[in-house]
């Protein structure tokens, strides 16, 4: 008797998120994706060692990517729009309607998206993951000058936001409370949140956040991800006689 995991394996999903676990768009979309309920399936590509014709697929050279049957998008923002427009869930959307909800949304899924990713990933994930996954050592440095210089100011600006607040945007759950978390999400991987005290509104927001079913299944299944990634780099470096 075949089990449910082979039937499940059998059903061709015809949406498709393609990209990385500990990509924080790949995060923002597949937790959109969760959040509505939608069946979709989820494929590897790492955009650092990309499949043949990459760019035929995505122009900008980056993931995510999402498919739906022929249908193919790219930018995780013009992902999640397409998801909460042509999946309508009992979940409700999470992309508001009403003008200044939808305004100051889509302004704090930016912010995220450029301001707080752009201090995480350079700051603090890169040279602390990809340094080890090339075998390099951690940048302590960098990442010192990131937590104690960049992300406070960063972090500022969002505790300010949503001081008083559980949400960012129409007290309930939107695309602007996805998308913070799914950038901080890889600050806590790292192991450099800041401590709750410091910044309690936001703090609060992210451990409400990961204490959601969506991302308690995301998570563990990205900490398994990295445990491997690093365990294969370690047993790669001591059959290498490097370590
Ligand atoms: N604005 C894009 C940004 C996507 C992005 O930067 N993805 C990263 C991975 S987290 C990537 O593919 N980087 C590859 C590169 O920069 O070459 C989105 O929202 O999807």
């Amino acid at each position: 008797m075949a089990c449910a995991f082979t039937e499940w394996r059998r059903i061709k999903m015809s949406v498709v998120v393609h990209g990385s676990p500990l990509s924080p768009f790949t995060r923002k979309v597949t937790l959109v994706a969760m959040e509505k309920g939608i069946s979709f399936e989820s494929k590897d590509i790492n955009p650092y060692n990309p499949p043949d014709h990459f760019e035929s697929i995505s122009p900008l050279k980056r993931i995510p990517i999402l498919t739906d049957g022929a249908f193919r998008l790219n930018d995780s923002s013009a992902i999640a729009a397409y998801l909460d427009a042509a999946f309508p869930s009992p979940n409700g959307t999470i992309i508001p309607t009403e003008p200044k909800a939808l305004g100051y949304a889509l302004w704090i899924e930016e912010y995220a998206d450029t301001a707080l990713f752009g201090d995480i990933s350079q700051g603090v994930f890169r040279p602390t993951f990809i340094n080890q996954m090339r075998g390099e050592p951690i940048d302590t440095q960098m990442i010192e000058e990131a937590v104690r210089n960049k992300l406070p100011v960063r972090f500022q600006y969002l505790e300010s936001e949503i001081s008083g607040k559980k949400y960012f945007s129409e007290n309930r759950l939107t695309v602007a409370d996805i998308a913070v978390y799914a950038q901080l999400a890889n600050l806590d991987h790292a192991g450099q949140l800041p401590e709750q005290v410091s910044y309690p509104y936001l703090m609060g927001h992210y451990s409400q956040m990961k204490a959601r079913e969506t991302s308690k299944a995301l998570s563990s299944q990205e900490s398994r991800y990295l445990k491997f990634m690093l365990s294969q780099l370690k047993s790669s470096l001591s059959v290498d006689g490097s370590a």
